[in-house]
């Protein structure tokens, strides 16, 4: 468990985990989560924090590093009006975004929507 926990931290995928389920399982792990978009950074300790709570529900939420592409931080200031990092991108079925901020508050959304 601690070995998993540190290699999520130093910033293994947590998309990796999926790899690991049968192809029908894994297709039920992405869908669950396929409205989520984590904006992160590698380095970020916040981020770490984050991706953390993600291996531990098995979540296989898409991540977009704003530091490899500008693209991505771009679209987080505009959409979320900040580029800061952990944001939590959360699509809803009208097509619509909110975007959570805050590496605590994101954590405790995923554990109370996702926790089994
Ligand atoms: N209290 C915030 C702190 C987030 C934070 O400070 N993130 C840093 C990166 S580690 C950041 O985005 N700083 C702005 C920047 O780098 O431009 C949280 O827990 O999410």
């Amino acid at each position: 468990m601690k070995d998993v926990r540190r290699a999520a931290s130093s910033g293994a995928n947590p998309r990796e985990s999926a790899r690991t389920h049968s192809p029908d399982a894994q297709q039920r792990v992405a869908e669950r989560a396929s409205h989520l978009v984590l904006y992160h950074f590698e380095g970020c300790p916040y981020c770490a924090r984050v991706r953390d709570a993600m291996h531990d529900l098995d979540l296989d939420i898409e991540l977009r590093d704003i530091r490899v592409q500008r693209a991505f931080r771009d679209e987080l200031l505009e959409g979320g009006g900040r580029a800061t990092v952990p944001c939590l991108r959360i699509g809803n079925a009208a097509g619509g975004f909110r975007w959570l901020y805050e590496s605590s508050d994101i954590v405790a959304y995923l554990r109370q929507r996702f926790s089994k």
